[in-house]
């Protein structure tokens, strides 16, 4: 049986950029993936279609970023039982709110795991995108569990230093 991958679906090329973390993250903990430019206003059809298909092929994870008016998130959400990830996108001159709420206030009964605008949240949805797969894997769990204590490391000798620098060691 093929890897179950996640889907990274944006309403628009010009919210690659701020999808990059996501794709780090994903790289970084060796999930497939694949990306997608559709919109749930501008390309409804091509969007059930892309999402039906990517169900159908495996998708275990949708994480869908969109701006302004966003509906992206909800759209995917509606259409599977499959979790899904919205990242909202600071777009206009509301600079990323209106995405916030657009994407955060499903009715109940069609969840979307809402993260933070722009590209921390993106960087949290590859996380949690990771820690949903790591459920029914262990050997990725175990990375993740890894890498907390890592920066669990690296944040305890930041504040050694801190403390030597203050000289309050
Ligand atoms: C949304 O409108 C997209 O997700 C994007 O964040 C925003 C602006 O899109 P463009 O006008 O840059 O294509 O649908």
């Amino acid at each position: 049986m093929s890897k179950p991958f996640v889907a990274i679906l944006m309403g628009s090329v010009s919210d690659l950029p701020t999808l990059q973390p996501t794709v780090d993250i994903l790289r970084q903990f060796d999930i497939p993936f694949e990306a997608k430019v559709t919109s749930a206003h501008r390309t409804p059809e091509r969007t059930h279609e892309y999402v039906r298909d990517a169900e159908r092929r495996g998708c275990a994870v949708f994480i869908a970023a969109a701006g302004l008016a966003a509906h992206l998130a909800g759209t995917v959400a509606g259409l599977v039982v499959k979790p899904v990830i919205g990242i909202p996108i600071s777009a206009g001159p509301l600079q990323g709110v209106d995405a916030l709420l657009s994407t955060v206030q499903m009715p109940g009964g069609v969840p979307v795991a809402t993260v933070a605008i722009g590209k921390v949240g993106a960087r949290n949805a590859g996380y949690l995108a990771a820690q949903i797969l790591a459920v029914s894997d262990s050997n990725l769990a175990k990375r993740l569990s890894s890498e907390r204590r890592d920066n669990a490391v690296a944040i305890a000798a930041a504040d050694a230093r801190v403390m030597e620098q203050l000289g309050q060691g």
